[in-house]
């Protein structure tokens, strides 16, 4: 059975120009993308999309940081497509994901205090729907 989950290319991708090469890892997979947009995050979006982080004490320097620039939001369709994105995405700390990932690979520490990670991906098929709407309503 197909499934659907929701990635965003967060804007140091954008701005690294790194688009192209974190979705042709996800393309290569075997994946489909199914919707693409490029959008600047609000607040808002933000608030929704976070909701489980947003009374966390990194949740406004993350927020800045994701408010930075231009993302991409894509939708990615496939059998066990939310675990495989995960897997291909990586740890959440660029420093410490295994090389072969997009964070691993192409991410690093800048020094700025923020976690700048690339790629989000959804973490559970609930997570999935709920981002989806959010960023495509
Ligand atoms: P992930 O599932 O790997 O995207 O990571 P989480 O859902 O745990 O966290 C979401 C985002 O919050 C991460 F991408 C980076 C940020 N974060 C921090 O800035 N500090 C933390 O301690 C944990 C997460």
């Amino acid at each position: 059975m197909s499934e659907q989950t929701l990635i965003l290319v967060k804007p140091d991708g954008v701005k690294r120009g790194l688009v192209g090469e974190i979705l042709r890892r996800i393309e290569a997979k075997g994946y489909r993308i199914e919707r693409m947009r490029m959008l600047t995050a609000t607040d808002e979006l933000l608030a929704k999309h976070y909701h489980e982080h947003t009374e966390k004490p990194f949740y406004t320097g993350m927020t800045d940081y994701m408010k930075s620039g231009p993302i991409v939001a894509a939708v990615i369709e496939g059998t066990r497509v939310i675990e495989g994105v995960r897997s291909l995405s990586g740890a959440t700390e660029p420093t410490a994901a295994a090389p072969g990932t997009i964070r691993g690979d192409l991410g690093r520490d800048w020094g700025t205090g923020e976690i700048e990670n690339l790629i989000h991906s959804s973490d559970g098929e609930e997570s999935a729907a709920l981002e989806i709407s959010v960023w495509f309503d």
